[in-house]
Order: structure tokens, then C-alpha cells, then sequence
């Protein structure tokens, strides 16, 4: 492969989580109510444009052989939900976010689990008694469109370690397994208070064929620090989201192309000298508005 310098901190290797992450995802049954003619129309136009790059860069039977190694690399190393929550997801996010008017959605990642403990309207996040980082407590409110508070919205957040490491995710670490994993629930006002640690920028385990891929055009293989969220109400849109930090490393250069500039956090030390940070969430109501021209 090239000769790029990639980081060398030790982080999760790309099989150890992705088996663990493919795994996961084939333990729950997807699907999707898409007709046959919608269907069709998508396969061609893949293949069309397939066929275009194939012309335009006369790309080699030795470069086709090559891909298809790839391939079978990636799907070998249980890597594929790395590597299209990273490269594809954002493009899926963005182009089906546009018509909404809430809070700005991102990508979900590769490592969400449902059913993290419960900690009501005010808690703090599962963690180690050493856990490594700096707290941060993050506050804010749940609305409607309307600017009402909702009570009883759900609130989940999933976030990495200081090393970089998701809990059920960590390669046999044996980190316990809902840290930095947790589920509240609103106050009557709609609001919620967690603790947790601030994560710190991540790379993308990058020791396998994702990480070929990304020596193959120079790039890095970093995310900003990054909270994951998951937030809705009876009635409301879900919303998958992201936020970062304002200044953080790589906040203008994410991997995975996933920040937008409205969240962006910039926490400050509160009254007791704990950084401190609010941010509302505002839910769209559900919508039957699927696969409107
Ligand atoms: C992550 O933590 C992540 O958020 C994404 C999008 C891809 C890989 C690891
Ligand atoms: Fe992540």
C-alpha cells in the first residue's frame, strides 16, 4: 500500500470491532418497504455510474482483481459497517434530513446498542471509578416546533473513552458493558442533566482494509471528539446526532464527514468549575413524508 504515516496510538483493532460491530448488526432483522420498480431504478443507476468510472479511468483487469480482493478484505474483516457508516452513511443522513426543520441530524456509527441503562431526568453516565477525562456536564431541554418543553422525551447517549474505545466494542478490553452508555428521560419541563467525561478526538480503527483504503488516497484515519445521541418523544421524529467541540482536532477534517456547524459545543467551567454545556433539542413531529419528490 502507500507510504502515509498512520497514527500508531493504540486503538481498536478494525477486526476485533468490526466482527463485534457486524455481529451486532446482524442480530437485528432490517428491512425495508421499497417497491420493486424503486428498487430496480436504484440498481441500474449504481451500475450506470459504476460503468462511467469503469470507462472514464479504463480502469485495468489487474486493478478490477484488485477491488475485488478488497472486497472480499472487508467483508472477511467484519469491516463493512466501518466502512460505509463512515464513507456512505453521511450522504444517506444528509439527503433524507433536508425537509426537516429540528435539530440537525448525523450519522448513527457503527457502535449504538438500544436498551442502555435508564438514569432518569438527571444522571450521570455509567463509568469507571478511574475513568480517564475531564468531566463535562451537558444540559439542555427537549421542544416541540412550537418551543414547548416535552416531558418524558428519551435522551440516549453513547460516547468512546479517552482511549478511543466503545464499551461492547473494545476488542475482549473487558471495559463493563453499558460504560459511557446511558438512556434519560425528560423532566416535566422537557429538560435533562448528564455527567459524563469528554471523549477525546478518535481514530477509526484503521489496521485493516478500511484503513488500506483510506493510505490509498492520503487521508488520516481521525474523527473529532464526537457525543453520540439518540432523541425523541411520543409523536416526534427520532433524531440520530452528533455533537462536537468547538476548536477540537479535526472538527473541520472528520473522516467520516459527519459534523455540521450547528453542533458544535463550547463548554465553559460552570460555578463549581466543572465544564458545563447546553443544548436543546428540538423534534420535528413524525411525518409520513417518505420518498416525496
Ligand atoms: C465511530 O465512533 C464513528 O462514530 C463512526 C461514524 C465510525 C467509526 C467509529
Ligand atoms: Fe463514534
Amino acid at each position: 500500500m502507500s507510504t502515509t504515516a498512520v497514527p500508531t496510538t493504540a486503538v481498536p483493532t478494525a477486526s476485533g470491532s468490526g466482527s463485534a460491530a457486524t455481529d451486532k448488526f446482524k442480530g437485528h432483522r432490517v428491512s425495508s418497504d421499497t417497491s420493486p420498480e424503486r428498487a430496480a431504478a436504484i440498481y441500474k443507476d449504481v451500475l450506470t455510474k459504476l460503468s462511467e468510472v469503469i470507462y472514464q479511468h479504463e480502469v485495468t483487469y489487474d486493478e478490477y482483481r484488485v477491488l475485488k480482493q478488497w472486497l472480499i478484505n472487508v467483508g472477511e474483516g467484519g469491516e463493512w459497517p466501518l466502512w460505509l457508516d463512515v464513507f456512505l452513511e453521511h450522504f444517506v443522513e444528509d439527503s433524507n434530513s433536508r425537509i426537516f426543520t429540528g435539530t440537525k441530524g448525523s450519522i448513527e456509527g457503527p457502535y449504538y446498542v438500544p436498551d442502555a441503562p435508564n438514569l432518569g431526568a438527571k444522571g450521570t453516565m455509567p463509568m469507571r471509578e478511574d475513568e480517564k477525562g475531564t468531566l463535562l456536564v451537558f444540559k439542555g431541554q427537549v421542544r416541540d416546533l412550537d418551543g414547548a418543553g416535552i416531558e418524558g422525551a428519551t435522551v440516549e447517549l453513547w460516547h468512546a473513552d479517552s482511549d478511543g474505545y466503545y464499551s461492547q466494542f473494545d476488542d475482549g478490553l473487558g471495559i463493563p458493558e453499558w460504560n459511557l452508555r446511558g438512556t434519560f428521560s425528560t423532566d416535566v419541563e422537557g429538560g435533562f442533566e448528564i455527567t459524563t467525561i469528554q471523549p477525546a478526538p478518535y481514530q477509526i480503527p484503521h489496521d485493516g482494509p478500511t484503513g488500506e483504503f483510506i493510505a490509498s488516497y492520503d487521508g488520516h484515519p481521525w474523527r473529532p471528539a464526537h457525543l453520540h445521541l439518540k432523541v425523541t418523544a411520543p409523536g416526534k421524529r427520532l433524531i440520530t446526532t452528533q455533537l462536537y467541540f468547538q476548536g477540537g482536532e479535526w472538527v473541520e477534517d472528520d473522516v467520516a464527514g459527519a459534523v455540521k456547524p450547528e453542533l458544535i459545543l463550547a463548554p465553559e467551567p460552570g460555578a463549581d468549575g466543572v465544564d458545563e454545556v447546553v443544548y436543546d433539542f428540538v423534534l420535528d413531529p413524525v411525518s409520513e413524508a417518505r420518498y416525496v419528490a
